[in-house]
C-alpha cells in the first residue's frame, strides 16, 4: 500500500435483479423496501459513461452491508469496516451485516450503471480482482481500461467456461475519451502490445501505465456534460455530479 491515502469514487450500482444463486443465499435476510448496491472503487469517474459490466472476484467474501435504513452496500468486510469509521454509514463504528455471500454466487445478478450507454449491466467473474484493496468490486470499462478490456474479451471468448451467457460480455465498447492516439485507448494499448489474455500481467501492467497517463494528460472527454474539456478539468466535475445525484460517494484508503 502506498503512503498518500488513495481517494476513490465509489459508485453505487442499484441491483435490479439477483441472479438465482444470490437470490437463495439472501432470502428473508433484507428487508423487501430496501435497495442494495454493489459498490465499485474507481479512480476514473470520468470513464463511467463506458462501464459494460461490474466485475467481482468470484473467490472472494463479500457481505451485504446496512448503510441506512433503506440501503444496503455490496462490498468486502474490510471496505466495510472502512466505511464505517469514514461517516459513509449512518451508524459509525462497527458494520452492520445483514448476509455473508460469495462473489460466484453474484455473477449474472443485474445492476443499473449510473451515466453508463448501457444503463443495465452483469456482474461478471474477475480472478485478479484483489480483496486487499478498495471494495473488491471493481466497475469495468474497457474503453479505457486494458485490464478491463483484456478481460471482457476473454469473457466472450470463453463464455461457457466461465458459466456466463455470452450476451452479457458482448455490450458495445463506446469510444469516451479521445488522446493523440486514439479514441478507443485501452483495446488500442491490447492490440499493440499483443496482450492475448489477463494473465499477460507484464504487458497489462506497461499498457495500464501508459493508459492512464495519455489518458489523464492529453484525454479530451468526447461524451457527456463535460464534452470538448480536457480530462484533469473533467474528472472531479463528474465525481461532483455523480455525488450530488446519490449515484457515488468519496471513499479513502
Ligand atoms: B479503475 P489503484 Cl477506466 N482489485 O476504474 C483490482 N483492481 C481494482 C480493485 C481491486 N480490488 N479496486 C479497484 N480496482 C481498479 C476504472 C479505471 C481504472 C479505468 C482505467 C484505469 C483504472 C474502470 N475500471 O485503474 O491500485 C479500478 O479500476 C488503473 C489504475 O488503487 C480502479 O480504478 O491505483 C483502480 O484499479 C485502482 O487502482
Amino acid at each position: 500500500e502506498g503512503v498518500l491515502p488513495q481517494e476513490y469514487t465509489a459508485l453505487k450500482l442499484k441491483v435490479v435483479e439477483w441472479a438465482p444463486q444470490a437470490a437463495e443465499a439472501l432470502k428473508g435476510k433484507i428487508p423487501e423496501d430496501s435497495s442494495v448496491y454493489l459498490c465499485p472503487a474507481t479512480l476514473r469517474p470520468e470513464t463511467m459513461y463506458g462501464q459494460v459490466c461490474c466485475f467481482v472476484g468470484p473467490s472472494l467474501s463479500y457481505g451485504v452491508f446496512r448503510a441506512s435504513d433503506k440501503e444496503y452496500f455490496v462490498i468486502t468486510e474490510r471496505a466495510a469496516r472502512n466505511m464505517a469509521y469514514q461517516g459513509i454509514f449512518e451508524k459509525e463504528g462497527v458494520p452492520e451485516k445483514a448476509a455473508d455471500i460469495k462473489g460466484s454466487d453474484l455473477i449474472g445478478t443485474l445492476v443499473n450503471a449510473p451515466l453508463s450507454f448501457h444503463p443495465q449491466v452483469r456482474v461478471l467473474p474477475m480472478d485478479t480482482v484483489l480483496a486487499t484493496k478498495g471494495t473488491g468490486v471493481v466497475t469495468s470499462v474497457p474503453s479505457d481500461s486494458p485490464d478491463d478490456y483484456a478481460m471482457i474479451t476473454e469473457l466472450a471468448k470463453k463464455a461457457d467456461f466461465y458459466g456466463i451467457k455470452k450476451e452479457w460480455a458482448e455490450l458495445e465498447i463506446f469510444p469516451i475519451i479521445q488522446t493523440p492516439t486514439s479514441d478507443l485507448l485501452a483495446p488500442h494499448l491490447v492490440k499493440k502490445l499483443k496482450i492475448a489474455s489477463p494473465k499477460d500481467a507484464k504487458q497489462l501492467q506497461e499498457a495500464k501505465e501508459l493508459a492512464y497517463k495519455e489518458g489523464f494528460y492529453q484525454g479530451v472527454m468526447k461524451v457527456g456534460d463535460f464534452k470538448g474539456e480536457k480530462v484533469e478539468v473533467a474528472k472531479p466535475k463528474v465525481r461532483e455530479q455523480l455525488i450530488k445525484q446519490g449515484e457515488a460517494f468519496a471513499y479513502s484508503e
